[in-house]
């Protein structure tokens, strides 16, 4: 696989970089018009979960994708900053005791560590109604359409029949003595990650009024950088329990896990993750040489090391 383009690592990181005072300023100690006050012990645990880092890739894809088909400006990177939010908050329920219990997240102590397992949860479900608020929001188009298909975009994406309802699909798949069949690995997937990081890209295309035609191709394109995503996941919490002889740590072991890895097994799994990220390269081909970030930043979902 070729290595990544300084163009696409400076886009990405101009991408974060652009992303940050929006995201401080949403998570500001000020009440919005409507709200009565901001608890400042509610807003420095979401401050916490979102402002430290990350790679900002959903962001990355929806003002790429609205940016190829002509939309520039700061709408695109609001509806960035909401996708991010939510994401930030499935982290932060993601790491809670009764999930995945875990004390770091980027690197840093996770918020329930931080502060306290009550006020991680409602960190987590301040974070989730602040993103639908930012797409609700006059202030990022006038266009109420628009905004409603943003609004209805992301809570499919993100609920019952999207990441809420992968996540449990999880959970269950932990506490079964039958290991997932692989169409189920790769349906629970498509749920828990796959979904928000398609809607990230669809959020593009709709910021910029995509046709139909554009809408299937950029779906394609989404659903395939998804599912490298997860899998280049799972080979990364592989290898990072796997010791120096090859045999796997009890923690991870453990965990029963529903993974691609699982199924297939490690050289097919990475054979799968390349072969999908290629397959979204492959969706933009009629975008010709101005989808180039997009189609690096498939490979980059791949080949990342974090
Ligand atoms: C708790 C409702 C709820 C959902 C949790 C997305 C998810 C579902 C859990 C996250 C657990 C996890 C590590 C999933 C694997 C893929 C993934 C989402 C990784 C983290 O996303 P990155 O790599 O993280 O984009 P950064 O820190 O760069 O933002």
């Amino acid at each position: 696989m070729a290595s990544l383009s300084a163009t696409f690592t400076e886009r990405l990181e101009t991408v974060a970089r652009t992303l940050e005072p929006l995201l401080q300023a949403l998570l500001g100690d000020a009440p919005l018009a409507g709200e009565i006050a901001r608890p400042p012990r509610l807003v420095a645990a979401m401050r916490h979960a979102v402002l430290a880092g990350g790679k900002r890739l959903r962001p990355f894809l929806t003002v790429e994708t609205a940016r190829l088909l002509g939309a520039d400006g700061e709408a695109p990177l609001r509806v960035g900053a909401a996708i991010e939010l939510l994401h930030c908050y499935s982290l932060v329920h993601d790491d809670l005791p009764a999930m995945d219990d875990d004390d770091l997240r980027r690197g840093r102590p996770t918020v329930h560590r931080a502060f306290d397992e009550a006020t991680a949860i409602l960190a987590g479900d301040a974070l989730l109604t602040l993103a639908f608020d930012v797409l609700a929001d006059p202030a990022l188009t006038e266009d109420a359409s628009v905004r409603a298909e943003l609004v209805l975009g992301l809570a499919r994406a993100a609920g019952l029949g999207g990441m809420v309802g992968g996540q449990m699909l999880d959970l269950e798949a932990e506490s079964r003595t039958q290991p997932l069949a692989e169409a189920e690995v790769r349906r629970l997937q498509a749920m828990k990650t796959g979904a928000l990081i398609a809607f990230a890209v669809d959020a593009g295309g709709i910021m910029a009024g995509a046709g139909a035609e554009e809408r299937r191709m950029l779906a394609t394109y989404g659903r395939a950088l998804g599912a490298a995503f997860q899998i280049a996941d799972d080979i990364l919490d592989r290898e990072a329990s796997t010791d120096a002889l090859g045999k796997r740590t009890a923690k991870d072991a453990d965990r029963g896990k529903a993974t691609l890895v699982d199924v297939l097994g490690l050289e097919a799994a990475r054979a799968e993750r390349d072969r999908l990220a290629e397959e979204a390269v492959a969706a933009l081909a009629p975008f010709g040489a101005a989808a180039d970030t997009l189609r690096e930043a498939a490979r980059f979902a791949a080949v990342r090391r974090k």
